[in-house]
């Protein structure tokens, strides 16, 4: 056996070692709304180690990486006999992405990855692609996973190998062990950022949809759409109505996607969605939320103005700079956990309570879609806020 193997080995171990122990703490918060954490939770650092080296001394004498991962990312969320449980979007250097489960007992750190990556059925060849997996604790007792699975488009003229479209696929299970795949969901439309609504409604599954005529652009798709099923088991999305639009010079003027399976509130559904615009520097994306009725949770009945999370600092950098996604949160002892990606590059947790966010989505404005309708809020708020600095300032006299 080679020094050199050996050295390495011991050395690779402990780094990681230090990184699966590491603690994360708060940061304080500077809006008041969402606390963030100093440590990514889950990065690819934290990919165990044989499934990226041959650990057989004759095969690997200077103990290098056989397989290699470019991110950690976009993870469904779900809250399982007692662990918080990560979904992850895991891609390798090859640009092939998959899915893994990484789970915690405390949800903020000590993430690890189950042994295996997720297996299910491979149902289609051309399918090229899978990720960003919703995770929906359906209460019809089963849990299913929504999932972009993306193929070279079957129209791409020759030599063109970029173009390629979006649908969604759908696996379900009951142990998270098994999983059974179900068609994926037919739709006119590519779609992407599909989620399944956590209850029947009129009897029938509900989506949360994203209707797209192009890969990367919304175009003609007016936002986060909304369809009921007639049979899971062969999903055609049939009618679509726009549930939260997108609109002209908003933080969702390009695109916006529906992040997690929403929450359910005593004021309503809680929503949390990615909105996306165009810069000189190319898209950013931000999370923003919005509340819909409890009776009908395809209306909307509160939408604060523009977002609550955008990348900050070592966020804004990485794979795909300026990104912010998210794709799962849980709410345990009214704590809600909120996974993030940054970048397209790792993922972090932002924590809250439902008290502040529904709070926070019914006391704040509303985007007046216009810049006097901003001056004239903010104008308001300072006269409001006379009286009671007035009072606060002349009780410290
Ligand atoms: O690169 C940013 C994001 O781009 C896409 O977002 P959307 O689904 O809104 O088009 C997805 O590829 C997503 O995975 C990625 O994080």
């Amino acid at each position: 056996m080679s020094i050199q193997f050996e050295r390495n080995k011991k050395s690779i171990f402990e780094q990681q070692q230090v990184l699966l122990k590491q603690i994360n703490t708060a940061i304080p918060s500077s809006n008041g709304i969402v606390q963030r954490y100093r440590n990514p939770v889950v990065t690819k650092d934290h990919i165990p180690l044989d499934w990226r080296f041959d650990f057989n001394p004759s095969d690997n004498p200077f103990f290098m990486e056989r397989i290699s991962f470019n991110s950690t990312m976009n993870a469904g969320a779900l809250y399982w006999q007692g662990k918080f449980l990560l979904f992850v979007r895991v891609e390798g250097v090859d640009r092939k992405s998959f899915f893994a489960v990484a789970e915690s007992p405390n949800g903020i750190d000590s993430f690890n990855f189950w042994e295996r990556p997720l297996s299910f059925p491979d149902i289609d060849p051309n399918e090229t692609n899978t990720y960003d997996m919703r995770i929906t604790a359906h209460e019809d007792g089963w849990v299913y996973g929504i999932f972009c699975s993306e193929r070279l488009a079957p129209d791409a003229l020759a030599g063109d190998l970029s173009t390629a479209i979006a649908s969604s696929g759908i696996i379900r299970s009951k142990d998270l062990l098994k999983w059974e795949r179900l068609p994926d969901i037919k739709s006119t439309s590519q779609q992407r950022n599909v989620v399944l609504h956590p209850e029947f409604v009129n009897g029938k599954y509900a989506l949360y949809t994203r209707p797209q005529d192009d890969f990367i652009f919304a175009n003609k798709g007016g936002g986060i759409g909304w369809t009921l099923l007639d049979d899971i088991c062969n999903p055609v999305v049939v009618a679509e109505e726009i549930v939260n639009p997108r609109r002209y010079h908003t933080i969702k003027e390009v695109k916006n996607g529906e992040g997690p399976a929403p929450i359910k509130t005593e004021k309503g559904w809680l929503h949390l969605a990615h909105g996306v615009r165009g810069t000189a520097a190319g898209l950013r994306y931000v999370l923003y939320l919005y509340v819909t009725s409890l009776d009908q949770p395809n209306v909307m009945i509160a939408e604060p103005a523009g977002y609550f999370m955008a990348p900050e600092g070592k966020e804004r950098v990485g794979d795909v700079s300026n990104v912010l996604f998210s794709n799962g949160w849980i709410v345990k002892d009214d704590v809600v956990y909120i996974y993030y990606a940054s970048s397209d590059t790792r993922v972090h947790v932002a924590s809250s309570t439902v008290e502040q966010l529904l709070d926070y989505c019914f006391e704040t404005a509303v985007d007046g879609l216009r810049s006097a309708a901003s001056v004239k809020k903010i104008n308001a708020l300072i006269e409001k806020n006379k009286h009671y600095i007035e009072a606060t300032n002349s009780e410290t006299d």
